[in-house]
């Protein structure tokens, strides 16, 4: 089973994706997602020009030993740009082994742990009777665990909250936008938040929100425990974690649950999160962080310090990272929670899949392989659009942390 080829496609269905598309001399194909939002040409030239020529004449089965040998072998280990396209490279090849054994991934791996994968979803308003609107509606599609996010008065366009009515897309085409920030008004405002969530709907759904790195330390532990009351699933990302021993201050002061994770590309950048128990969910994904072969070792190693899973889930990652992190989670003992943002129809278009959703569960199929594929004539006509994150600054002009 011989790779005879290896082809990166990008494609703009909506929003830009990265996929890798891997072929035997059998004609047995499997493919992977290698879209790192904002910086996708990097691992598109990384893939092509440096990966795939190396990739041509091996064995496609040998799925730990080219994880290895493109890990070790760059000499240059780890960072985001490597890690996302090694990740493509695995998930393609477990792909590929699913389908020449007739399996799907979750089987592969060792069988389902759960009859479903529970998953949150985004409840977005610019002001907190929208943001209620937003929650009901999910609660109302069957959703078990909700995120809510809301526009903080008098600071000008907060993290996750959509700049029109339409659906939240983290990137903007053809421009870097600057976000404004104040950490005291949005401490002062986000409990109020929690407490009309909970006034309105009560303790049945699992309540999220994301603090997309905002805080310091000490301010997270401050949020942490004021929002004790409304019991959050998790408060995500609530200090920059370059720093994991920054944790030990907050875990100092509350009880809430802490996820971490989502821009993490190794085990070595959550090894101390994990075995001091600092947080309770490592967010860390198939795509940004070395694919099936690595995460299942950071969720493994996790397991052993009861961290469970809370793999990141944006529009921004592929309907291909989709199936793939469900197989993944369906098998994961300690699988906590996958994040569901959904994806423009294009994109579902583009992505033919075999996952589906049903009242805030969703599940992966049984197609052989991960279940998605790609519509490459289709793809084609959606060709690359630059597009960039924000940035944030403080009020007085400080670049900070978006
Ligand atoms: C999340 C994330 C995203 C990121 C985005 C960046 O929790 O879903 O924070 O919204 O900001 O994926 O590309
Ligand atoms: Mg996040």
């Amino acid at each position: 089973m011989k790779i005879v080829r290896a082809d990166v496609i990008v494609t703009c269905p909506g929003r830009n994706f990265v996929t890798l598309k891997i072929v035997t001399d059998e004609g047995v194909y499997g493919i992977g997602d290698a879209t790192l939002n904002g910086r996708e040409l990097a691992v598109a030239s990384y893939l092509k020009d440096h990966v795939c020529p190396t990739l041509i004449g091996r064995d496609a089965g040998c799925i730990e030993d080219i994880w290895q040998y493109l890990y070790k072998g760059a000499y240059w280990r780890r960072g985001p740009v490597t890690m996302t396209a090694i990740a493509a490279v695995d998930v393609a090849l477990w792909d590929i082994l699913g389908k020449v054994t007739g399996m799907p991934l979750y089987r592969l791996l060792g069988g389902a742990s759960r009859d479903g994968v529970m998953v949150y979803g985004h409840a977005t308003g610019h002001d907190i009777p929208e943001a209620l609107d937003r929650y009901a509606e999910h609660v109302e599609m069957g959703y078990k665990a909700i995120r809510v996010q809301c526009g903080v008065p008098n600071v000008r366009s907060v993290y996750g909250v959509p700049k029109d009515n339409g659906m939240y897309e983290p990137a903007t085409k053809g421009t870097v936008e600057e976000h404004s920030w104040s950490s005291e008004k949005y401490l002062d405002f986000v409990p109020k938040l929690f407490e009309a969530v909970r006034a309105k709907f009560g303790f049945d759904t699992h309540l999220l929100h994301d603090v997309h790195h905002r805080l310091t330390p000490i301010e997270a532990a401050r949020l942490g425990k004021s929002v004790e009351p409304y019991r959050l699933f998790w408060m995500e990302d609530p200090t920059p974690a370059e720093n994991q021993a920054a944790f030990r201050l907050i875990r100092e002061h509350t009880v809430t649950p802490i996820a971490v994770g989502e821009v993490f590309n190794s085990i070595w950048d959550c090894k101390q999160l994990i075995e001091e128990q600092l947080i309770d969910y490592i967010r860390a994904t198939l795509t940004h962080a070395g694919g099936i072969t690595h995460l299942r070792r950071i969720a493994d190693f996790a397991s052993l310090c009861q961290v469970r899973t809370g793999c990141h889930g944006p529009s921004d990652l592929s309907p291909v990272c989709m199936g793939a992190a469900l197989h993944f989670d369906l098998w994961a003992p300690n699988f906590g929670v996958q994040e569901y943002m959904g994806f423009p129809e294009a994109a579902l278009e583009v992505f033919p899949h075999a996952w589906r959703f049903e009242r805030g569960m969703m599940h992966p199929g049984d197609a052989p392989g991960h279940g998605v594929d790609i519509d490459e004539a289709l793809a084609a006509r959606y060709p690359y659009t630059p597009a960039y994150l924000p940035v944030a600054r403080l009020e007085d002009g400080t670049l900070w942390n978006w």
